[in-house]
């Protein structure tokens, strides 16, 4: 683990990238607030050198896209405090992390394809559209509170998707696949809602 990671505490507190932060610190609908960080991890924890992290990006074209530690770690690290919400209807607030935006993984991606597939070192997947990862939205995240990223919460990388329920957050973010057509994850196949907007309660497809 690089030391400088994750150490630079966050003091804009919302609206670093420039815009509102919409309705932070209020409840989604059947939501409740916890102060604590529950960890939710459908296996073990995978334990992952940054060293021997890698992540794929790859386009319905089947091109792929790659970064190891060190090239992640060249693109521009922002820091984001945001609130949390899991479908088991707990949620936290103004959670600090530092991470990539996926934005700049982006850059240099040609792609028209509506679909993402995320993959994880353990074997996790979730879906979600491509339009949801862009935009300042989204980002892979290797710092929390101030602190490299737990193994548990999902260091030493994980995907933060925080507009949506926090299943879409993939720890241990090993890759994403682009394409035209849904394929569904790991909860959404089995019901899970295919988007899962929390503020639309979005929990279940069935
Ligand atoms: N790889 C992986 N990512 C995952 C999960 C998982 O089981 N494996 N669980 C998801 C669910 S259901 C939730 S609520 C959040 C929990 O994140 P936390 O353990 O950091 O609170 O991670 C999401 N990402
Ligand atoms: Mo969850």
């Amino acid at each position: 683990m690089n030391p400088d990671d994750g150490f630079e505490v966050p003091r804009v507190t919302r609206g670093f990238t420039g815009r509102p932060r919409e309705r932070a610190e209020v409840l989604p609908p059947g939501q409740y607030r916890t102060d604590d960080f529950p960890v939710l991890s459908a296996g073990p924890t995978p334990r992952l050198d940054p060293e021997d992290w890698r992540f794929t990006l790859t386009e319905e074209s089947g091109s792929s896209h790659h970064w190891d530690w060190n090239g992640l770690r060249r693109l521009p690290r922002e820091t984001v405090r945001t609130d949390l919400h899991c479908v088991t209807r707990w949620s936290k607030f103004g959670t600090d992390w530092t991470g990539y935006s996926l934005d700049a993984f982006f850059a240099n991606v040609t792609t028209s394809a509506r679909f993402a597939f995320v993959t994880s070192y353990g074997g996790y997947t979730t879906n979600l559209p491509v339009a949801d990862l862009l935009g300042g939205r989204a980002w892979i995240v290797t710092g929390y509170g101030g602190k490299p990223l737990e193994p548990v919460h999902g260091g030493p990388a994980r995907l933060l998707v925080p507009h949506l329920y926090l299943w879409k957050s993939a720890k241990w973010v090993r890759s994403i696949t682009l394409s035209d057509t849904e394929d569904l994850g790991f909860w959404e196949r089995v019901g899970y809602h295919a988007y899962g907007d929390p503020w639309r309660e979005q929990r279940y497809s069935l």
